[in-house]
């Protein structure tokens, strides 16, 4: 699979995707976003990718946006259907089946940050600004910014983010919960390749459950997420790795997880 945009680069069960626009600071345009929907789609039906990392290439910018360029001269109807695809997308990253991590190099902005709130864990360079500046160009955020953002820290939060559209700090987004993270931009992509290994050696079945149980559960009434969890959690014991989890842990050896 071929990309213009895109770094796609798989180091055993992790792959790092690069947003590759540095000139424009990472942008997200129409292509872009189209060769991360592809990317995506591939890394999700590709079973030894276990963890994925997601970042912004050069050091200045994770992604700063959607291309304005596009935004400038988009009719209504194109305007919908360009929120729509960008929701998608995001929609794709956040029920992947694997931990994908944001590795928030830079500016994350407007779609950028939206990008980043979709991921399973951000982890953010202590140069890192982020924020929701749509109400700057005058419009409304369109990736689901308005909805991920209230939901990760809070109404009150959000709004003052989105109505001001003020740039903040990483320690600030750490403080308000919105990054999970701060560390120095020089070991960002070995820490979120560190976590990435990490997740990526957890039985892969119960990491997508547990994805699913929070991700779908959150957005069901309480008692049927719990009926929800409850059917994972009889569903993983069908799996040869929950025999090898608990097996390992009473033999007091490390579990060798197979993905089944
Ligand atoms: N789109 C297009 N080009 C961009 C963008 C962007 N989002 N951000 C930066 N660039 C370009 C600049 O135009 C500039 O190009 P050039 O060199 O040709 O002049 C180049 O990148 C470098 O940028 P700056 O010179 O501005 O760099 P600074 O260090 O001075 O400033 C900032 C960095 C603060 C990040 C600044 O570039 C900026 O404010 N960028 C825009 C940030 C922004 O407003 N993002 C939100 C966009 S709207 C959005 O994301 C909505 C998402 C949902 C859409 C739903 C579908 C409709």
């Amino acid at each position: 699979m071929t990309f213009e945009n895109l770094l796609l680069e798989r180091d055993g069960a992790v792959a790092v995707l690069t947003v590759n626009r540095p000139k424009v600071l990472n942008a997200l345009n129409a292509q872009t976003l189209d060769e991360l929907r592809r990317a995506i789609l591939d890394l999700k039906h590709d079973a030894s990718v276990r963890a994925v990392i997601v970042t912004g290439a050069g050091d200045k910018s994770f992604i700063a946006g959607a291309d304005i360029n596009e935004l400038a001269v988009q009719s209504p109807i194109d305007g919908r259907e360009h929120a729509i695809r960008g929701q998608h997308v995001l929609d794709l990253i956040e029920h992947l089946g694997k931990p994908v991590i944001a590795a928030i190099n830079g500016y994350a902005l407007g779609g950028g940050c939206e990008l980043a709130m979709a991921c399973t864990i951000r982890i953010a360079a202590d140069t890192a600004k982020l924020g929701q500046p749509e109400i700057n160009l005058g419009i409304v955020p369109g990736y689901a910014g308005t909805q991920r953002l209230a939901r990760i820290v809070g109404r009150g939060r959000a709004l003052e983010l989105l109505l001001t559209g003020d740039q903040i700090t990483a320690q600030e987004a750490h403080r308000l919960g919105l990054v999970n993270r701060v560390v120095p931009a020089a070991d960002l992509l070995n820490e979120a390749r560190t976590l990435a290994s990490t997740l990526a050696a957890k039985a892969p079945v119960a990491v997508r459950y547990i994805l699913e149980a929070v991700n779908k559960g959150l957005e069901m009434p309480f008692p049927q997420a719990q009926i929800f969890e409850a059917t994972l959690f009889g569903l993983v014991a069908a799996t040869d790795d929950m025999r090898e989890g608990t097996r390992a842990f009473l033999e007091k050896r490390k579990a060798d997880f197979k993905g089944r």
